[in-house]
């Protein structure tokens, strides 16, 4: 079952691709296009509930990344923007994906909490039979002393799913049906996985709070997961904050975001407290829930298999670029712009000074003054490479003596600088001609050649 193929924010995912489709169709990407994109993703966003402020941000950096970004070499402009768009939209539901932090040498205790109708029994056996599909053996407590016949909810739930549930129809006490139900599920009983179900039916949400605070001290569970329902919006940020407050919470489970219009409002609202949504739920079948991952979520927004190709080849791209200039420095038909590289590479880097930290006896042995001089010179040879012509560039034996003084002058320096830049850049060279291959490899690696 698919998330998006259901009415889950069925909105948005076709302004998303509406928009999508018009910058695949632009002839060109230019400001105008990005801005526009910038807008229809706002108007899409802000459709399906998703906060203001968040919205903005979102765009903000959508548009200002669009703008100055380089794509690697191979990569088309319009092609890097998608990504751009794909990675923001993940970044506003979460970022990368948590898997549930399960232990299989103990039983692992999951405490269910969340406000009265969240969904949080339903929850209980939807996970329960999630976690038997994953290969978990579980047992279910029950500890709703408030709603009548909260028990026998649970009990018909999970029948459906031949897991056992314990119970205690007559104690009007939470905390100690959870302990003895801990109690209960050792020996012949053990389960990999217990998760207690709780009451929400309290008068005020802080009595609600502070029972789940006592119940968290008295089990010390092993994640503590909230329940919110989908349908609320953007109020979810102020609930999973006040339980946060209260509890740690370990993950959350969103509910209902079966044709809620406010799903987008919902989750987002909740990746912004920094919780992790761990699931959501999308039906009242005991199946209708699924893990939740924001890049794979909007990967499905947007179309899963062209992004899943596309980010595959920006991948693979960025990789190729510095493959080929390595190959290319290594075997002596070294550019300018290789040396350029090279110079940028040490640059993006940091300091030299870092870098020299970094490698292990040369630290003490730089002085100050040394990084100085070199880090000055660096700037210099950036501008005189930027004062050559393509040509020049490419093929540096060209560079003559007039060729030199305009350079010089072309950039600030003298031409006893640019003559020093071509030495260096020649030595450079023979150098990478005589050193072995392979060797050379691993060592701008580790310099920060080729990311891995
Ligand atoms: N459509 C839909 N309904 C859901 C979903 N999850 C729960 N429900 C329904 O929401 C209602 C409340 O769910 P419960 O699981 O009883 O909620 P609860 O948090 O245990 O409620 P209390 O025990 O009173 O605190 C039930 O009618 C569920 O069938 C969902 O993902 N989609
Ligand atoms: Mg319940």
């Amino acid at each position: 079952m698919l998330v998006t193929s259901g009415m889950v924010l069925d909105n948005l995912k076709q302004g998303l691709r509406a928009t999508l489709k018009k910058l695949v169709g632009a002839s060109s990407v230019d400001e105008g296009i990005i801005k526009e994109l910038a807008r229809d993703v706002q108007r899409s966003l802000l459709q399906a509930d998703v906060n203001v402020r968040l919205v903005l941000e979102l765009t903000n950096r959508l548009q200002e990344r669009a703008l100055k970004e380089q794509p690697p070499p191979g990569l088309s402009r319009k092609d890097h923007v998608v990504k751009i768009l794909y990675e923001e939209l993940s970044r506003l539901l979460g970022g990368d994906e948590v898997g549930l932090p399960l232990r299989k040498d103990k039983t692992n205790i999951i405490l269910m909490v969340g406000i009265e109708g969240s969904g949080k029994t339903s929850a209980t056996a939807k996970l329960a039979k999630w976690l038997l599909k994953h290969g978990y053996s579980v047992g279910v407590i029950g500890t709703d002393t408030y709603r009548p016949a909260a028990l026998e909810q649970l009990r018909t739930l999970c029948k459906r799913i031949n897991v056992e549930v314990y119970g205690d129809e007559r104690s009007r006490d939470p905390i100690q049906i959870a302990s003895r139900g801990i109690e209960y599920f050792t020996g012949g009983r053990r389960k990999d996985v217990l998760i207690i179900d709780t009451a929400g039916r309290h008068k005020e949400e802080k009595g609600l709070l502070e029972e789940m605070r006592s119940m968290h001290d008295a089990v010390r569970p092993d994640l503590v997961l909230l329940v919110i329902d989908g349908t609320i919006g953007q109020q979810a940020y102020a609930q999973a904050d006040a339980f946060h407050k209260n509890v740690p919470v370990g993950g959350i489970i969103v509910t209902k975001l079966d044709g809620s219009a406010k799903g987008g409002g919902a989750l987002s609202a909740t990746a912004a407290t920094g919780a992790r949504i761990m699931f959501i739920s999308t039906g009242e079948r005991v199946d209708d829930l699924e893990q939740f991952s924001p890049t794979r979520f909007v990967g499905r927004l947007l179309g899963m298999g062209d992004i899943k190709a596309l980010l595959e080849m920006a991948k693979q791209l960025e990789q190729e670029a510095d493959e080929v200039k390595i190959r290319r420095i290594m075997s002596g038909k070294m550019t300018i712009e290789d040396f350029y590289y090279q110079i940028e590479q040490v640059g993006k880097m940091g300091s030299l000074r870092a870098l020299f930290e970094h490698i292990p006896g040369v630290a003490g042995m730089v002085k100050d003054e040394d990084v100085d001089v070199m880090e000055e010179k660096m700037n210099r040879w950036r501008y005189m490479i930027q004062s050559m012509t393509k040509e020049e560039r490419a093929n540096p034996d060209t560079i003559n003596a007039s060729r030199i003084r305009r350079i010089a002058r072309g950039s600030g320096t003298s031409e006893r600088d640019v003559k020093e830049m071509l030495t260096q850049y020649r030595r450079s060279k023979d150098m990478m001609k005589a050193m072995k291959g392979r060797q050379m490899m691993g060592f701008l690696k580790r310099l920060g050649f080729g990311k891995e």
